[in-house]
């Protein structure tokens, strides 16, 4: 092997198929962790070692090693689960981890503080009702994303199909998870990786399905994207999109969010041939020396948009049609109840952060499983780390949300800007966080949401989003306001997406702490509420009253403040 690429391809090269040393790792009584090699392999196992960063010091203090405990992301594609499900995924969260269950900004679940003794029992509990953590992380192709508004009606069937079919097909063919989890049957020797190879990807890679108007996948933020088109309720095929994401890195011009490029229009059935061509360029082409420009938005910038083209259609043996044009008209969720057309009706929960939980105010974990017991359609997992009971009858509608109501799973009289905003996880379990988000967010909007009343735009729904770290889990660099930690207690502020994912901001005022935010957030909302254009939004307002200049090309104008 080459020996300039980075050390997770030798570690993905020597693993045999993923295997490593997994097994010894976990046998190991001595030490809560996993050895150093075995702590990448596990992350295609769907886990990631981590240590409670809030008792670190206290443990270092005691000669102690760190409190290691792992946290596991299952595969979930469109978010979908049933209520059967449900209830595993409650009585694992409260047996073998924190007693919390996280929903994730792509549309799954993660259970924390698992010590490595109950890896094992969990992954086979979840395996019972037929959930997996395959790629949950991992340089492989991750949890496909699909729009989560049922009333969308056959067309979202349809549409979660394609979904769920593309997650499949991506899947890598290794059986070593099912033979160090599962059935122990060992087959190490006979396999191949027809797809990825010995190395895999370079990087993580990322798919989301969106129906328009609704972006709630944000799209243009995914290595590969597509958005259906339709006509008259029927799926004609998808616009594909590539090369978008998230991942910054403070203060370093050579990395940048990226929103995706358009590539054409496919019909359905060309589907898995274009998302295989897609995956198989990155594989060949992708920078497998740098993992901080591994991923396929470097990719395209280096081959160029046409080249890429050129590559996938060859592979693919296709030809991309003109795309359709589309619309989206926002990136959030709509809460409450909507209906279809065939007489069944969804509720959309709000779970802050997407932390399910029993707290004192609220015992939210108790409501969902006591709403898992009596309900008959799915649970939808959003990508705005929400939930939503769907396909409901008109007869169980007031059960469900007397139920839901009483655990404090309706955020009734929540301001619009709290409704549409989300955090990453960040402290204490994420080794990355250089501040708070999910922990501090609450509180910060109770401060914004004072500033909002005070100007007279309480109304008007903002897209904040905050994130611990420039790596962008919360995607807040598609948020009308963007807060990415920059230290403790302290975040740059972005500013001047569209509230419909499709303009990144840009970056405002850096290192600012909760006085220095207030204070330019006050100054803000002022010039907003007193020089708005009607039904203007604040991230529209911020670009044309010139505050902030739009981002056009990122990979040379993305850094520094105007
Ligand atoms: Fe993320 C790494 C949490 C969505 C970009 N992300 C991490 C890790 C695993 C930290 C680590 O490297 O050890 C975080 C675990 C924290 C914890 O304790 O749970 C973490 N990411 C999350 C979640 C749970 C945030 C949330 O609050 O929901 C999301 C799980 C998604 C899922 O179910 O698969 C999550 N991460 C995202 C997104 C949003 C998306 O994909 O739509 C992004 C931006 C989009 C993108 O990938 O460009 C994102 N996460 C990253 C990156 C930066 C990647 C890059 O290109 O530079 C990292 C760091 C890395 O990969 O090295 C990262
Ligand atoms: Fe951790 Fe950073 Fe992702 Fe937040 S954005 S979860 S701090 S990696």
């Amino acid at each position: 092997m080459d020996t300039k690429v980075n050390q997770n391809e030798i570690i993905k090269a020597n693993s045999r198929y993923l295997r490593g040393t997994l097994e010894e790792s976990i046998a190991d009584a001595a030490t809560g962790a996993l050895s150093a090699d075995d702590a990448q392999i596990s992350k295609f196992h769907g886990f990631y070692e981590q240590d409670d960063r809030d008792l670190r010091l206290q443990r270092q203090e005691q000669f102690l090693e760190p409190y290691y405990s792992f946290m596991l992301r299952a595969r979930l594609p469109g978010g979908v689960c049933t209520p059967e499900q449900w209830l595993t995924i409650d009585s694992v969260c409260r047996e073998l981890s924190n007693g919390s269950i996280r929903l994730t900004t792509r549309q799954t679940f993660q259970y924390h503080g698992i010590l490595k003794k109950n890896l094992k029992p969990l992954i086979q509990r979840i395996n019972q009702v037929m959930i997996d953590s395959i790629g949950g992380c991992g340089d492989v192709n991750r949890n496909v994303i699909c729009n989560s508004n049922p009333e969308c009606s056959s067309l979202h069937a349809e549409v979660y199909r394609w979904a769920k079919r593309i997650s499949e097909h991506l899947l890598p063919e290794t059986r070593a998870y099912h033979e160090i989890w599962l059935d122990g049957k060992q087959l190490a020797g006979d396999e191949s990786e027809p797809l990825y190879g010995k190395t895999y990807l370079p990087r993580k890679f990322k798919t989301a399905v969106a129906i328009p108007p609704y972006n709630d996948v944000d799209v243009y933020t995914n290595d590969l994207g597509f958005v259906a088109i339709a006509d008259d309720g029927r799926l004609q095929g998808f616009n594909v999109l590539a090369g978008g994401g998230m991942g910054t890195t403070h203060d370093d011009p050579s990395t940048y969010p990226r929103l995706a490029d358009v590539l054409g229009f496919i019909k359905p059935e060309q589907t898995l041939a274009v998302a295989e061509a897609v995956i198989t360029t990155q594989r060949d082409f992708g920078d497998r020396i740098s993992r901080r420009h591994a991923r396929l938005k470097y990719t395209i910038e280096r081959m160029g948009p046409d080249a890429f083209i050129k590559e996938v259609e060859k592979r693919a043996e296709m030809r991309f049609e003109e795309p359709h044009p589309v619309s989206f008209i926002s990136q959030g969720d709509r809460y409450g109840w909507a209906g279809n057309a065939d007489g069944k009706s969804h509720l959309t929960l709000y779970i802050e952060n997407g932390r399910v939980e029993n707290r004192p105010d609220a015992e939210q974990l108790n409501g969902l499983y006591k709403i898992a017991q009596i309900h008959k359609g799915d649970f939808r997992i959003t990508p705005n780390q929400n939930l939503i009971v769907a396909s409901v009858p008109d007869g169980m509608k007031q059960e469900i949300e007397g139920i839901a109501r009483h655990h404090g799973l309706l955020y009734e009289g929540g301001s619009p800007t709290r409704l549409a905003s989300i955090a990453c996880v960040a402290m204490p379990t994420c080794p990355q966080a250089m501040a708070e988000a999910e922990r501090y967010f609450p509180d910060l909007l109770q401060k914004v949401d004072r500033l909002a009343d005070y100007h007279g735009i309480r109304e008007n729904a903002i897209v904040m989003r905050m994130t611990g770290c420039p790596n962008g889990c919360a995607r807040p660099f598609v948020a009308e306001i963007g807060l990415v930690g920059k230290g403790p207690g302290r975040y740059n502020l972005l500013l001047g997406g569209d509230g419909s994912g499709l303009r990144l901001n840009r970056l405002y005022r850096k290192n600012l702490n909760e006085a220095e935010l207030l204070n330019t957030l006050d100054g803000l909302f002022q010039q907003y509420a007193a020089k708005r254009n009607p039904d203007e939004r604040f991230g529209d307002y911020v670009i044309r009253s010139g505050l902030v200049r739009p981002v056009i090309y990122p990979k040379e104008d993305y850094h520094g403040t105007d």
